[in-house]
């Protein structure tokens, strides 16, 4: 099948290119590298050493003999190049990875709301508009979140797959049912553009029979697949510093420095994970599965397992002695929530699940620990703040804000609510 993927050199985009190309689809992979230019902006970087795309795509043909292309474009701003890509190329699947990611970045200040807005909407509306100008009938396969539900549940409460039966009181009294998009509640202005996003679907869908499926995507961890892990020059990228640098991830890379775990607030935020490489098969299920013409937009929960964030901090201390710390939450969110998601479609398609505990010592060894030495510990504490109206008791020390170095450690609290048990 040939295969466009719209953000091909970043975290999850890089392995699925190689997954998809080893998989043997014709693989095209489109970038504007403003990932990597973030990590200049922010003076941060990967803890892995990635090379640059040029190297990447040249060892990637050396050891398979198979050719990825990749254009240089900026899917939210040159509509006339992406046409003109997709006239050509007339791929049968477009994997769309090409937005702004993090919700701590999303935050950071107007100017990082505004360019997250407009570069995730304009990229997702181009995307849809280019398909249908271009008369490419593509399979749009895009990266969302489970972030678009919101995290406002209490127990009893299992999360559908995108769509909500409801029933409706009829001016005769009677219940009329329909299905609806779950009434969406983000938590962020990133996690706002993915809602927006699955409007653009819907009316794209019914109007143009465009046919979507949309990945409602946990929190991803680890590093590597089993295509980046063929060559030093094809590993990925792995993010630690404090807007980019996902929670499992984070505490990985901070155990295997000494830095005590930071988790924000209580922990008591509970959330949806999965590995990378159950991404690449999730990615590769969903392309090889399109849904019918006509069919209205697909939605799965890409995601595996559900944890507490002060369990994970407890799994990861167990494994390595890591001490944690209770710090105060600089994002506005529940302190506490349930969650209980529906993946069985996913989990129909063919996914078996690789579970957390099976592969957390591995990732500490073969990546937190080895690349430990490039680890700027500076840019780990998170300094963007959700609102300057944070609840009393959630507001960042103002030692953070001048730019120390080290989190404030709450040891007495952190030791009453958890001990960690020593490295075994
Ligand atoms: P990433 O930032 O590493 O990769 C995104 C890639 O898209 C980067 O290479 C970037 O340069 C490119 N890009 C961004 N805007 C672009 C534009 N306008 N034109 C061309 N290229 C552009 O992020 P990731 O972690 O790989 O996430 C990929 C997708 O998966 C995102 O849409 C994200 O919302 C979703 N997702 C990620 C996670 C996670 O934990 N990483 C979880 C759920 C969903
Ligand atoms: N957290 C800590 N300590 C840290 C970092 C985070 O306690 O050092 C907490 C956060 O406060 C939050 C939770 O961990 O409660 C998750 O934070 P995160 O940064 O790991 O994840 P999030 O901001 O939700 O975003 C990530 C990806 C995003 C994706 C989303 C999936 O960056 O692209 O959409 O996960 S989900 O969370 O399911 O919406």
């Amino acid at each position: 099948m040939r295969v466009l993927v719209l953000g091909g050199d970043g975290f999850c985009g890089w392995p699925t290119s190689l997954h998809l190309s080893a998989r043997g689809h014709d693989v095209v992979i489109v970038d504007n590298f403003a990932r990597r230019n973030a990590d200049v902006e922010l003076e941060a970087a990967s803890l892995t050493p990635i090379t640059p795309l040029g190297t990447r795509l040249a060892a990637w043909a050396e050891l398979t003999g198979r050719e990825i292309g990749f254009h240089r474009l900026d899917v939210a701003e040159d509509y006339r190049e992406l046409v003109d890509l997709l006239a050509s190329f007339r791929p049968e699947a477009v994997v769309h990875f090409a937005e702004q990611r993090a919700a701590p970045y999303s935050m950071k200040s107007a100017w990082h709301k505004r360019y997250t807005v407009n570069n995730n909407i304009n990229a997702t509306h181009n995307l849809l508009a280019g398909l249908v100008e271009a008369s490419v009938d593509a399979h749009v396969v895009h990266l969302g979140t489970m972030g678009v539900y919101g995290y406002a549940f209490g127990a009893g409460i299992r999360i559908p797959e995108g769509y909500l039966r409801v029933k409706l009181e009829g001016t005769d009294g009677s219940d009329i049912e329909q299905e609806i998009l779950f009434p969406p509640n983000p938590g962020s202005v990133y996690h706002m553009t993915k809602t927006q996003d699955q409007l653009l679907f819907a009316f794209y869908n019914k109007n143009d029979e465009v046919r979507v499926t949309d990945l409602h995507q946990g929190i991803v961890w680890g590093t590597q697949t089993v295509e980046t892990r063929l060559d030093e020059r094809l590993i990925n990228r792995f993010d630690y510093d404090g807007d980019y640098g996902t929670v499992l991830n984070r505490f990985l890379m901070q155990a295997a420095i000494g830095y005590p775990l930071t988790v924000h607030g209580t922990g008591g935020q509970t959330r949806a994970f999965i590995h990378i490489q159950d991404t690449v098969r999730c990615i590769e299920l969903a392309v090889e599965h399109p849904p019918d013409p006509g069919d209205r937009v697909r939605i799965f929960n890409q995601m595996t397992e559900v944890h507490r964030v002060i369990d994970l901090a407890g799994i990861v201390s167990r494994l390595t002695g890591a001490e944690i710390a209770l710090v105060d939450n600089p994002r506005k969110e529940a302190t506490e929530n349930e969650l209980d998601v529906d993946n069985r479609q996913l989990v129909g398609l063919g996914l078996e699940p690789i579970r957390l505990e099976e592969g957390l010592l591995r990732e500490v060894t073969e990546i937190a620990e080895r690349y430990a030495d490039r680890c700027d510990r500076d840019k780990i504490p998170s300094r963007s703040l959700w609102t300057s109206r944070l609840p009393a008791g959630a507001g960042v020390p103002a030692a953070w804000l001048a730019g120390a170095a080290d989190v404030p450690v709450d040891r007495a609290e952190a030791a009453a609510r958890f001990s960690p048990a020593p490295r075994s």
